[in-house]
This record gives structure tokens, C-alpha cells and sequence, in this order.
């Protein structure tokens, strides 16, 4: 692992200026839980009924939960490039859905979230889905060694990671920078070009996809009875299986939590903990399958569910329930068909993943970005409370560090601004404006009032598979919010004086792209 110049001028807490605020003592755990598109409508405290989410519902009344958050994008490799930069995507190149051999996105001279607890004297620990890139080229990773840049270098003390996604190669866990349970007998090569000689591919051998078949793409490497994006070779007893994920990064998890895994020392930690849940390929263990009557893609939601009771009991059985903060979110918007014949379509019937939102995952309409948000810290947030607050998931950043009284390095977290108070349940201030980004690198702008959807290509809906509403057109759209929460009735010819003020600020954010 490297230094970076930054940690040398970090200041110890002591030295801390006097914008920061006293640091709480003793400082609270904190852990972001993030889903993998699970939708605003997904969860009973949202007003699900066809799927019940007992544990969720009661992480929400012992805290406070938030209707008006946003991810800053409506994929995931964007939506957590910003979570963990506090940089809108946007400014970055190279930050849409990345494949499984993609290099590091996040640079190690970047500071991340991570270094800013690692800053305030935490230890730190990435669980789960990562989908930003591992290694410092694109495609030259030697899968069988030690990735040569991977998230030590960029302030995780401990990690256990997937490299993408369910649906991507390399199939296999990654703990500190090497596969876990890794098979020399098999050794692992990846590409995301060609097929490997011998090895049958999902598009060719559809026979051979006994666990799950693809709807849409998804007909490359074949692992574990299921067809993938990107070729993979080897692996052996590392590869996982897809019933097992979920037990998989919550014991990782548990163990981090506990000291076991990392290092175990007096520190306050903070986790990262990001479920494959519910991203396809749904295949959620034998206790859940069956078990919804929403078919997978409600199973996966009862597993995800029962991954945050377990992380509560772990809390509490290690004494550590009262002083964690916990921020359960998602990194964006639902879909039902995502590539697999899973019959969540069908099977979802009046079920409203995302919510009295429109579009889904993909789109510029809010059911993209629109996401879950519950924040629970039980010595110090007030029980069942609700706020409509608006902010987006990039806020955490300085939101956290005000908390921590960390004063952050110049150019760290530009686009992150401080929403503790809100963050806490202590205001309902809103901040002035969220952005987000749909598929298209289009960028959109919320007030707690009004959408607004600036022109840009692309057709109305999705045209490889998922069938979702875009929300682009070659004009303007405006939409008020505090009337019609569903984008219906599309304003903007009214307020021609609000689109031109709107258009301004987004092109403005985008002019400073280059600070
Ligand atoms: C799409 C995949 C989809 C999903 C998505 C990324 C196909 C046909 N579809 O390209 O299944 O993996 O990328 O999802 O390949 S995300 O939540 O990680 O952004
Ligand atoms: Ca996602």
C-alpha cells in the first residue's frame, strides 16, 4: 500500500479548525448499508404490502426515515463513485456501469470517505458488491497474485468484495486484494473480449443453465448454472454460488464488525456493507426461494431484510446497538426484467417498486434515483420519525465529517455539502438543489419543489431489454413535484424564466468540472 501525500498533512483531531464541530465521544460506529436496486416501494415502511420487511420497518422506527433522498445516479457504479468521492459522476470520465475487469475508478491520490474516518481514527471495511474497478489497467489484473491497486489504496483497512456485479465475471470474492479460498489447481483468467478455448458460453450451450435462464444479454461465461457478462476461465472452489452470497458478505460483515477481520483494535469502526441484494441474477438462498409471492425478486428482498436483522443482532449481541449509526439506502432505483427469466414482471402484479415514482432504474424520472433512506442512531436520533428532507447520497461525505470534526483536505468531497442536521432528524432544511445522473450522462436537477430535466439524446425507452420509460427528450422538462409526485404533466413551457435558471446551474456545475 502507498502513502499518499495527504495523509502527511492530515491533521490530528486535536488540531481540528474551528469550523468543525466537536466530535461526539466516544465517537459512534457508523455503517452504510447499501442495496443493490432495491426501489423506494420496495420495503413495507414504504408502503409495500405484497413483501413484508420486518427488520427494515423496525431500523426505520427507531430512527428516522427520509422520503425525498436521492443517489446521484441512476446506475450503480456512478451513484457509489459519488458516494465515496462526494464528486458529482458527471465531472468523471469512466464512471458508468464498469465491467469486471475494469481498473480502479477511484483513484488512490483521491481521498475518499473511507480516508476521512480513516482520518477521525477509524477502522475501516469494505463488505459486499464493489463495482469500481480493481487493479491500476483495465484488463491486465493477475487475478491469481495480489492486485496491484485495490481498496487498501484507498483507505479501507479491510475488505471483502465482489469486483462488479452478480451478472459480471470474475465470480469470485476478493479479500484484500487477493480471491478469497483461491484454488491454485484453477487458476483465474478474465476478458471481456474473447472466449476462453473450451469453455461452453451461455449463448451457445443455453442447456446448461440449470439454475436460472437470461432474458437479455447475459449469455456469455457460465457459472454456477447461470449465464454471465464477460468470459472467465478457472476459479474452482473460489468461484461462489449465487445461493450463498448473502451469508457470504453478512459473515464477512459480522466478522469486521467484531474485530475478527481487519484490525481488531479499540477504534471505532466504519463499515461499508453492500448487498448483492437485489440485483440480478436473483438466486437467494433455498431459505428464502419460494418464500415471497413475488417469486425471486421478493425472495431476494426477504434475504436482504434478514441480512439487516442479522447485522442488528450482531450489534447488539456485541454490545454496540445504542452507539452505531446506521444509513440503510440503495444505490438506485428498481427493475424488474434486468436480463434473467426470473418473472418478476409477472409476478410483481400491484406491486409498485418504485414507489408513487416514475421510470426505474436507467431513467431520468425519479423512480431512478429516488431511493430508501432510513438513518437510525439510537443514543442520539429520536425514534419514528419521518422527514422530507431532500439531499443526495453524495452529501454523507461532509455531512459525516462534520460530525466526525474532521476537517477535510482541500479539494476533498467538492460536490458533498453538510446535511448533518437534516442527516440527524434535527431540521428538515432541504438542500437547495440535488443533481443526478441517468444512463445517458444527461444530468437532471431537483429543488424540494420542482424536477427539471434538461434536453439531451436518447430514445424514450430503454432499447436493449428493460422496459423502462427514459424520461429523455430533445426538451426541456419541468416538472411540480409538490403537485404530482409522478411527473405527469410536464410544465416547462409555463416557467420559462425556471427552466432558463435551472439550465444555468447545471451548466455551471458542469463548467467546474475542470478545478
Ligand atoms: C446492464 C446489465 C444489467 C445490470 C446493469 C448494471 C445487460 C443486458 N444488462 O448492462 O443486468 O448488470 O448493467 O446494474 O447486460 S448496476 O445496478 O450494477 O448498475
Ligand atoms: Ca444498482
Amino acid at each position: 500500500m502507498r502513502h499518499r501525500n495527504f495523509f502527511l498533512a492530515a491533521l490530528p483531531l486535536a488540531a481540528v479548525g474551528a469550523t468543525a464541530q466537536k466530535a461526539p465521544s466516544p465517537m459512534p460506529n457508523v455503517i452504510v448499508l447499501l442495496a443493490d436496486d432495491l426501489g423506494y416501494g420496495d420495503l413495507s415502511c414504504y408502503g409495500a404490502t405484497r413483501v413484508v420487511t420486518p427488520n427494515v420497518d423496525a431500523l426505520a422506527r427507531s430512527g428516522v426515515r427520509f422520503t425525498d433522498v436521492h443517489a446521484c445516479a441512476s446506475t450503480s457504479t456512478p451513484s457509489r463513485y459519488g458516494l465515496l468521492t462526494g464528486e458529482y459522476p458527471f465531472r468523471r470520465q469512466g464512471t458508468n456501469v464498469a465491467a469486471g475487469n475494469a481498473g480502479m475508478i477511484i483513484k488512490p491520490s483521491q481521498y475518499t470517505i473511507a480516508d476521512m474516518f480513516r482520518q477521525a481514527g477509524y477502522r475501516t471495511g469494505a463488505v459486499g458488491k464493489w463495482h469500481l474497478g480493481l487493479g491500476s489497467k483495465t484488463g491486465m489484473q493477475d487475478w491469481n497474485g495480489v492486485l496491484d491497486e485495490h481498496l487498501a489504496d484507498i483507505g479501507f483497512d479491510y475488505s471483502y468484495i465482489m469486483a462488479a456485479t452478480a451478472d459480471r465475471v470474475p465470480c469470485v470474492f476478493i479479500e484484500n486484494g487477493r480471491v478469497a479460498n483461491f484454488d491454485a489447481e484453477a487458476p483465474i483468467e478474465v476478458s471481456y473480449e474473447k472466449n476462453f478455448p473450451g469453455e461452453p458460453t451461455a449463448r451457445e450451450h443455453p442447456e446448461l443453465l440449470t439454475k436460472q435462464r437470461s432474458s437479455h444479454g447475459h449469455d456469455q461465461a457460465i457459472v454456477n448454472g447461470i449465464g454471465r457478462i464477460g468470459y472467465m476461465k478457472g476459479g474452482g472452489r473460489a468461484l461462489w454460488k449465487d445461493e450463498n452470497l448473502a451469508d457470504s458478505i453478512l459473515s464477512h460483515a459480522i466478522a469486521f464488525i467484531k474485530g475478527e477481520k481487519g484490525r481488531a483494535d479499540d477504534k471505532p469502526f466504519f463499515l461499508y456493507l453492500c448487498t448483492n441484494d437485489v440485483h440480478v441474477p436473483r438466486y437467494p438462498h433455498e431459505r428464502f426461494r419460494g418464500k415471497s409471492p413475488m417469486g425471486l425478486r421478493g425472495d431476494a428482498i426477504l434475504q436482504f431484510d434478514w441480512t439487516v436483522g442479522q447485522i442488528m443482532d450482531a450489534l447488539r449481541q456485541a454490545g454496540l446497538e445504542e452507539n452505531t449509526l446506521i444509513v440503510l439506502t440503495s444505490d438506485n432505483g428498481p427493475v424488474l426484467d434486468d436480463g434473467y427469466d426470473d418473472q418478476a414482471l409477472r409476478l410483481a402484479a400491484t406491486h409498485r417498486a418504485g414507489g408513487p415514482f416514475r421510470g426505474a432504474k436507467y431513467s431520468a424520472y425519479e423512480a431512478g434515483t429516488a431511493v430508501p433512506f432510513i438513518v437510525s442512531w439510537k443514543a442520539h436520533i429520536g425514534k419514528g420519525k419521518v422527514s422530507e428532507a431532500l439531499f443526495s447520497l453524495n452529501d454523507l461525505f461532509r455531512s459525516f465529517s462534520r460530525l466526525l470534526g474532521v476537517e477535510l483536505p482541500e479539494h476533498a468531497a467538492p460536490d458533498s455539502r453538510n446535511m448533518l442536521p437534516a442527516l440527524l432528524g434535527k431540521s428538515r432544511k432541504s438542500a437547495p438543489y440535488v443533481l443526478t445522473m441517468p444512463n445517458n450522462r444527461s444530468v437532471n436537477l431537483r429543488t424540494k419543489k420542482w424536477k427539471y430535466i434538461e434536453p439531451s439524446d436518447g430514445k424514450p425507452m430503454i432499447t436493449w431489454g428493460p422496459r423502462i420509460e427514459t424520461g429523455y427528450r430533445p426538451v426541456p422538462q419541468l416538472f411540480d413535484m409538490e403537485k404530482s409526485a409522478y411527473e405527469a404533466e410536464d410544465v416547462a413551457k409555463q416557467h420559462p424564466s425556471l427552466v432558463r435558471q435551472f439550465q444555468k446551474i447545471i451548466d455551471d456545475e458542469r463548467l467546474r468540472t475542470d478545478k
